[in-house]
């Protein structure tokens, strides 16, 4: 649906599909890497898109609408810091087989009518919001239907999937009048974006690529008009993250509500492209976010040094986060009972895979809105994130994501403790 609403998104497709080819032709320890990870099939449909709700209701349904599809939320991602306001979380898959078969993300945002200063326009908001309906009255039903039988038949999921889509399809026809729009707007775009339409359509959709850089190029050659930087940590031998480039929102035709003059346009959807790395720790995570700031008032290079690059320094310092399997090829007798997790790795018992890093980050997650929002300024934020607001309208609290590696990194250590016949020996450490 998405390639027929914006076509760019169809060649933006291609270009990724042809250079992931050549980069697994061309780096062989990459590819290495991607096969033992099961990683290879699912690139072909590896996805993340964005949506923005209005309302708690709203986004309380949508959880359940993704979690009939698997996804659960993971992670709190604060935007007002960055003067979006909206918070966020992801709805993905968890477990290791359903990322394997397709870890689809979709980046959901939660409207903070709360951040709006005027109070008659915050009330109009709330007002307009209360009145719309997301959902068609089937996809409720089979919600349910899929919460009371742990499931749905072949045809009831195949109708569930058709009706899902008018939640997400985009509309031309505002539910304003455009001096609605515009008072909206000028409050902040993404109010506007989120208020005035039928439901909250897909802004955009992103493939991951394995060479990000050139990605970034290749759109210049296909003159599609990328944004200036690439968000997240700079071009390393080993990748660890997230990083993401864009191409610009689209300028589209939009209906308004009333009278001749109706017409105007409105800037929503746009394209996306990131290259995932490597998960890492807490404490990777906090030298992330140090050299993030440091590069502020250096170069993003220059920071970025002080980052190991190189994957078993990572793993030995405790940097990243890796799945652990037996090698296969060492058959030959048995490891000493009490022998470390570094020493059955570097006498060649065991091998260590990097974990993939399946969620966003919050500042390039606002770097990306702002190349989208236009030049508009607008009011700071003085609010601080509302987790807990966040937690009550969907229902239920978020999943931290550092834990689900640390789970995912411990349940295959003690699955090699039990195939070597370990007995009770520390591998933890
Ligand atoms: C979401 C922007 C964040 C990402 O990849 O970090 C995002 C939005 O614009 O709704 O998609
Ligand atoms: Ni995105």
């Amino acid at each position: 649906m998405y390639r027929q609403e914006v076509p760019q998104y169809g060649a933006l497709l291609d270009l990724v599909a042809d250079i992931n080819m050549e980069v697994i032709q061309q780096n062989p320890s990459l590819e290495a890497i991607l096969r033992d990870s099961n990683q290879l099939d699912r690139l072909n449909v590896e996805r993340h898109g964005a949506i923005r709700v209005g309302t708690p209701k709203e986004l309380s349904t949508i959880a359940r609408m993704f979690g009939v599809m698997g996804m659960t939320a993971v992670g709190y991602y604060d935007l007002s810091v960055a003067n979006v306001p909206v918070h966020a979380t992801a709805f993905r898959p968890v477990k290791e087989e359903s990322l394997n078969r397709n870890p689809f993300r979709v980046f959901t945002s939660l409207l903070r009518l709360d951040l709006v200063e005027d109070v008659a326009l915050r009330e109009r908001a709330a007002e307009i919001l209360s009145k719309r309906r997301i959902f068609t009255s089937r996809a409720l039903e089979l919600i349910d239907l899929a919460e009371q039988r742990g499931g749905l038949t072949q045809e009831e999921a195949e109708d569930f999937v058709s009706e899902a889509l008018e939640t997400f399809r985009w509309h031309r026809e505002s539910t304003v009048d455009i001096q609605t729009y515009q008072a909206l707007r000028s409050s902040h775009p993404l109010v506007a974006d989120v208020v005035c339409f039928k439901g909250p359509h897909i802004n955009h959709l992103t493939p991951r690529v394995l060479d990000i850089d050139r990605a970034q190029s290749a759109m210049h050659t296909h003159e599609i008009r990328a944004k200036a930087t690439i968000e997240g940590p700079p071009r390393r031998n080993v990748p660890i993250l997230l990083r993401q480039t864009s191409f610009l929102a689209l300028e589209e035709p939009v209906y308004f509500r009333g009278g001749e003059g109706a017409a105007g346009s409105h800037t929503a959807r746009f394209g996306e492209i990131e290259q995932r790395g490597y998960a890492l720790t807490m404490k990777g995570r906090a030298l992330y976010d140090s050299l993030l700031q440091d590069a502020a008032g250096s170069s993003l290079d220059e920071a970025f040094t002080a980052f190991p690059d190189d994957l078993a320094i990572l793993r030995k310092e405790g940097l990243a986060f890796f799945r652990y399997e037996i090698n296969l090829e060492r058959q030959a007798g048995s490891p000493k009972p009490d022998a470390t997790l570094d020493q059955l790795v570097d006498s060649g018992w065991l091998r260590a895979l990097p974990l993939t890093y399946e969620d966003f980050l919050p500042v390039s997650a606002a770097g990306i809105f702002h190349s989208n929002l236009g030049s508009e300024t607008h009011a700071e934020y003085s609010e601080a994130a509302d987790r807990a607001a966040f937690e009550a309208a969907l229902g239920h609290q978020v999943l931290d994501e550092i834990a689900l590696y640390e789970a995912a990194q411990a349940a295959s250590v003690e699955e090699c403790r039990r195939r070597l016949k370990l007995g009770n020996c520390e591998l933890g450490s």
